[in-house]
């Protein structure tokens, strides 16, 4: 035990273990030599112990209290909704290229010069089981542009968009990372300038891990091999709520006249289409909880928009996480649980995990609750006696549960978007996505590519361009659309009204076509592709693209997610891209230049 080992001990962590063994901890410190023997390891696991005690709200002691109610209510097979009935709520719903969806388009992009970015980007992917971080993924590989270049270019595009020559605003960008990610995301950032933002205008917060439990009394559990380590895993996505909180940013972005923070995910390509629009809804309903969702088919992995209400009256729209709906359903009167009603979709509207928190009313919940979050557990018991776990477990928590302790009066809404223009993440390895039910999105880096490129082409359409029509092809075994290999710099077509203003006359592109845009006075009139045309040209220079482009292009090749000899990147997708001939151009300097093709 920790005997003589005490007394060396500094005030504080005296404090500490007082706190552990009044908390039934004292297996911590069994066996423990004597002063003299194994002292760093000994300091390592204070240093630990302090480490873990700091990054929780509360301390040790309120992990160690919360995990014992979680734990207990666990065993007792309590269902968390217990005396709340389940309903569809009703939020506002968009239409791409309508008349209001313009309106709060060109209203949201005004709205950003008051925004913050945060990106919760801790995770390390599990599920995808790509080697490198999510954030360095390239969304697609026509131009290779990774995740975290997508959504900075992007931000950058709001940026300049929303400051209508006034002195330039400096967006925020806060990155949560994790120890899975923090050394790589920071590396891939400064190797890159941060893609072109200002490298003061970004924050990285790394979340802790937080202790595992090892049984129903939340014991603390040791490594196997080492009894001064305690087993970490990570908590989950809500500490980013606490984070933000405790490192103070939140005030000063007050202080700036920031109105609003949005949270995002790590991987979806599609996401910053459908930002402006959401911003507009926020400031037009004066949301203090906004949170997108686009249709959801039943079983999805995505949580369930609800509204949730109990026998007291209280009432409130949240997520429920996808593997707690199908229960949830069962238990209140739906007999068939989590499954598709006559529109084919699911009729709760899918939590696509982003937010949009209107800073105000965010600061003052937090200064309330210090950014806890509600969490839950999820132990693997042995038997059915739930009186011991497979493995260790541990507390977890969510972004999106953040609305969960609001008082009845805040305003929380959502907004429905089409999947095709606002949703499509890259989560699921080759293998996992072939066998997703057919008919339900396969999350794969195979469909995210290919999303990029119908929301493109869709987009095109509606502003007059004539697209041709997708074939469905397999790549993985997965069936997707093909559609022409568009892709635009967010500086070109940040907006539905920014992108008409782009294109005009007769223009065609053809299904076996790639076309990529980078710069952002790049105006397309008369044009027809059939083949590759890349054009890159910096903002100064405005360029008229017309004519008509025939090569033979870029052919989309097969590959299998087996082959060793290509590259990861591209395996996982299931396809390459055979260069064989393209039209490319390059405007390094200002002014008006003219391309007849
Ligand atoms: N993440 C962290 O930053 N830290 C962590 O500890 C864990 C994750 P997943 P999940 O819209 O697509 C969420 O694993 O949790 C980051 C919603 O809960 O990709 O299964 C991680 O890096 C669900 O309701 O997703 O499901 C990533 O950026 C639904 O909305 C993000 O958190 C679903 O996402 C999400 O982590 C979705």
């Amino acid at each position: 035990s920790l005997g003589d080992n005490f007394n060396l001990l500094s005030p504080q962590q005296q404090e500490l273990v007082k706190v552990l063994l009044d908390n039934g901890q004292e297996h911590l410190f069994r066996d423990w030599p004597a002063p003299g023997v194994d002292d760093n390891h000994k300091k390592a696991f204070f240093d630990q112990l302090t480490r873990l005690d700091s990054s929780y709200p509360g301390g040790l002691e309120s992990y160690i209290k919360n995990a014992k109610r979680l734990l207990a209510d666990s065993k007792a097979g309590r269902n968390p909704f217990d005396g709340f009935t389940p309903s569809v709520p009703t939020g506002e719903t968009l239409a791409f290229g309508d008349e209001s969806y313009i309106k709060f388009e060109e209203a949201g992009v005004l709205e950003a010069r008051k925004a913050a970015f945060v990106l919760v980007a801790g995770g390390l992917g599990e599920r995808l089981g790509y080697s490198g971080i999510k954030l360095a993924l390239p969304a697609e590989s026509t131009t290779g542009t990774c995740f975290v270049q997508q959504y900075i270019e992007s931000i950058l595009a709001l940026q300049e968009a929303s400051s209508q020559g006034e002195s330039q605003t400096q967006i925020p960008l806060v990155i949560m990372t994790s120890d899975d990610t923090h050394g790589r995301t920071l590396e891939l950032l400064e190797s890159n300038s941060y893609f072109g933002l200002q490298p003061t205008q970004v924050t990285l917060l790394k979340q802790e891990k937080v202790a595992c439990l090892e049984d129903n009394d939340a014991r603390l559990a040791l490594e196997p091999q080492n009894k001064y380590k305690i087993q970490t895993k990570p908590h989950g996505h809500g500490d980013v709520h606490a984070l933000l909180f405790s490192s103070g940013i939140l005030k000063v972005w007050y202080e700036a006249g920031l109105k609003w923070v949005l949270f995002f995910q790590d991987t979806n390509g599609l996401l910053f289409k459908a930002i402006p629009s959401a911003l507009g809804v926020s400031a037009a309903k004066q949301y203090h909880v906004n949170s997108l969702a686009v249709p959801r088919k039943a079983k999805e992995a995505i949580g369930g928009i609800t509204r949730l209400t109990h026998s007291d009256g209280r009432s409130m729209v949240i997520n429920v996480e996808y593997n707690q709906l199908d229960p949830l359903l069962r238990a209140s009167g739906y007999p068939n649980g989590d499954v598709n009603c006559e529109t084919g979709y699911s009729p709760f509207p899918g939590n696509i995990n982003q937010l949009i928190l209107e800073l105000g009313p965010y600061i003052e919940e937090l200064s309330k609750t210090g950014g806890a979050i509600q969490e839950f557990v999820n132990p693997k018991y042995k038997d059915a006696s739930k009186t011991s776990f497979k493995s260790s477990t541990r507390l977890e928590c969510m972004m999106q549960d953040y609305p969960k302790t609001l008082a009845l009066s805040a305003r929380v809404g959502f907004t429905v978007m089409e999947t095709w223009l606002a949703y499509a993440p890259v989560k699921n390895n080759a293998e996992d996505a072939a066998k997703v039910p057919k008919g339900n999105p396969y999350h794969s880096a195979t469909s995210g590519e290919m999303a990029i490129y119908r929301a493109n082409s869709i987009i095109l359409k509606k502003a007059g361009v004539q697209v041709a029509d997708p074939v469905v092809q397999v790549f993985n075994g997965q069936e997707v659309e093909v559609w022409p290999r568009i892709t635009w710099k967010p500086k070109w077509g940040l907006t539905f009204n920014r992108i008409k203003s782009k294109v005009s006359g007769n223009c065609s592109i053809s299904l076996r076509s790639t076309l990529a845009i980078k710069g952002p006075n790049i105006f397309i009139e008369n044009l027809s592709v059939d083949g590759a045309l890349i054009i890159d040209a910096v903002d100064d220079a405005e360029v008229n693209v017309s004519g008509s482009v025939q090569n033979d292009g870029w052919i989309l090749e097969t590959i299998d997610y087996k082959d060793a000899s290509e590259p990861e990147v591209l395996r996982i997708r299931g396809f390459k891209f055979n260069k064989i001939e393209q039209l490319e151009t390059k405007y390094s300097e200002p002014g008006k230049f003219h391309l007849k093709a």
